[in-house]
């Protein structure tokens, strides 16, 4: 099997005693067919002095030497987010949330001066978002249509620097409305992938902060909300950092516009201060920036 593509990487880096080092390796960007459900590869090898070796099988074993076609030039600083990369625009970029590859595609919004990362969008309901905790937590969909960037993306991307989070949002009478954030960070696995939020300004009403900053991710799989009888991510066909339930929902089932609740219940995509828990919004986006 040959449709998985090796590359290298050479990437300068700074000890904990301040002398300079270089990580060599190698890394695969995934193509297989069979994953097209990831855009996210998997870094390969960590540490230095890797030897290149091919990706061989679906089973991910590689076991022969070979010589590298790609390598990342010495000292290269790779851009872990959208704002990292020299001369950007609105459209699709590759960042390296770990400083090292493989490649993340990933949708970056250029406005004026502040350049955002996309972490999430829905526009059309293409995408299924109910899925589990790995999926979740690797990402998943489109970087050029609907996507999750990742949890551990999200952590890797928040961990440097300080960051703020915008989250625009679009219902089917054409009105745009937006909630920015001017501090944003996802932990690591091991606290579930909590959400620190705060310091809310904008004109879709803030909900996000007041039930959500604090919480753990809950996916149907993993279910760390505060409802302590029922799970929440089941109940609303979703995956979000829920107490008990929601203030928001916007990776729920894509129901356009005013719901049934007899039929649907609360499970659509849903940003309550703006539309309520009754309608599902036609297309959301949250993006963070480093400032
Ligand atoms: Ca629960």
């Amino acid at each position: 099997m040959r449709d998985c593509v090796q590359v290298c990487y050479k990437h300068k880096f700074i000890s904990h005693s301040g002398s300079v080092s270089y990580d060599l390796g190698c890394a695969y960007q995934q193509t297989c067919s069979h994953l097209t459900g990831s855009i996210f590869g998997k870094r390969r090898s960590e540490g230095r002095r890797q030897i290149c070796s091919e990706c061989c099988n679906s089973t991910r074993l590689c076991n022969r030497d070979l010589p590298c076609f790609h390598t990342v030039s010495h000292g290269t600083i790779l851009p872990r987010e959208c704002s990292d990369i020299a001369d950007v625009k609105t459209g699709v970029y590759d960042i390296y949330p770990d400083g090292v590859l493989p490649a993340v595609p990933v949708y970056c919004v250029v406005n004026g001066i502040k350049k955002w990362t996309v972490i999430q969008r829905r526009i059309n309901g293409c995408t299924d978002f109910y899925r589990g905790w790995e999926a979740y937590k690797e990402g998943f969909g489109n970087s050029s249509g609907e996507y999750w960037l990742g949890n551990e993306n999200m952590h890797k991307i928040s961990s440097h620097g300080r960051h703020a989070l915008r989250v625009e949002l679009s219902d089917f009478d054409n009105q745009d409305k937006y909630a920015e954030y001017k501090t944003f960070s996802i932990g690591d696995e091991q606290d579930g992938y909590q959400l620190a939020v705060g310091g809310y300004s904008g004109n879709a009403g803030d909900s996000l902060t007041y039930g959500h900053s604090g919480m753990k991710f809950s996916t149907f799989d993993s279910d760390n909300d505060k409802y302590y009888t029922n799970n929440c991510a089941k109940l609303h066909e979703g995956a979000w950092w829920y107490a008990r339930c929601y203030a928001s929902n916007l990776n729920g089932k894509y129901l356009p516009g005013r719901i049934d609740y007899s039929v649907s219940g609360d499970k659509s995509v849903v940003w309550h201060s703006w539309r309520g828990d009754d309608y599902g919004l036609k297309s959301t986006k949250m993006m963070i920036r480093k400032y």
